[in-house]
């Protein structure tokens, strides 16, 4: 613990008192100081998934998880608030690189990228573009030399150049639902993806 530099990648903290609150909000929902994968699907309402939606959100929980302890602690749990609350659109890419590149070799190959858009037309229902369609797509668009592996400067640049790349990105787990969860716990409006009665109680 102390090494505050190496949150989410050292952006913004949130303020001590705000932190404060949060913590007395964590230990009172999670006494053992350590929020697990079943405590985390609870929080975003994200139960009885399919396999494949399933194990993408495994994979969420995996990239918050930093020292691969398999808990989230509470200052995982504020670097993940910090990420989706504060976060700049640069660290939000890094993230979802991170969390498409499954084998955390450094690029997102095919393979990987067609995994993800598989499990996001899991969570999200059918789309225009079959997943094979989209991955073409993408790599077609944006793997700039060419190579079958998608380097971050590549995923950036091309995600950040390309709205409606950045917008399917953005559905591949979507910050904006969680923020209204973690701000208002209301019921959401939208698609009801988030059935939030049981976050209304770390609010
Ligand atoms: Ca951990
Ligand atoms: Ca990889
Ligand atoms: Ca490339």
């Amino acid at each position: 613990m102390g090494n505050n530099e190496s949150i989410a990648g050292g952006q913004k903290a949130v303020p001590a008192k705000e932190t404060y609150v949060w913590y007395k909000k964590f230990m009172r929902e999670y006494p053992s100081g350590l929020q697990t994968l079943h405590e985390f699907k609870t929080l975003l309402g994200l139960q009885g998934l399919n396999q494949k939606a399933n194990q993408h959100v495994d994979q969420v929980y995996n990239t918050f998880d930093m020292n691969k302890d398999g808990f989230i602690d509470f200052l995982e749990f504020i670097a993940a608030i910090n990420l989706v609350v504060r976060g700049k659109m640069e660290q939000k890419l890094k993230w979802y690189f991170k969390l498409y590149d499954a084998d955390g070799n450094g690029s997102i190959d095919k393979k990987e990228l067609l995994n993800i858009f598989m499990a996001v037309q899991a969570l999200n229902g059918q789309q225009t573009l079959s997943p094979e369609e989209f991955t073409n797509l993408v790599f077609h668009k944006i793997d700039k030399n060419n190579d079958g592996e998608l380097t971050l400067e590549e995923f950036i640049n091309g995600t950040e150049e390309d709205q409606d790349l950045l917008e399917i990105v953005s559905k591949s787990f979507d910050f904006s639902s969680v923020q209204k969860i973690i701000y208002d716990g209301n019921q959401p409006d939208t698609e009801g993806r988030f059935p939030s009665n049981l976050v209304t109680r770390l609010i």
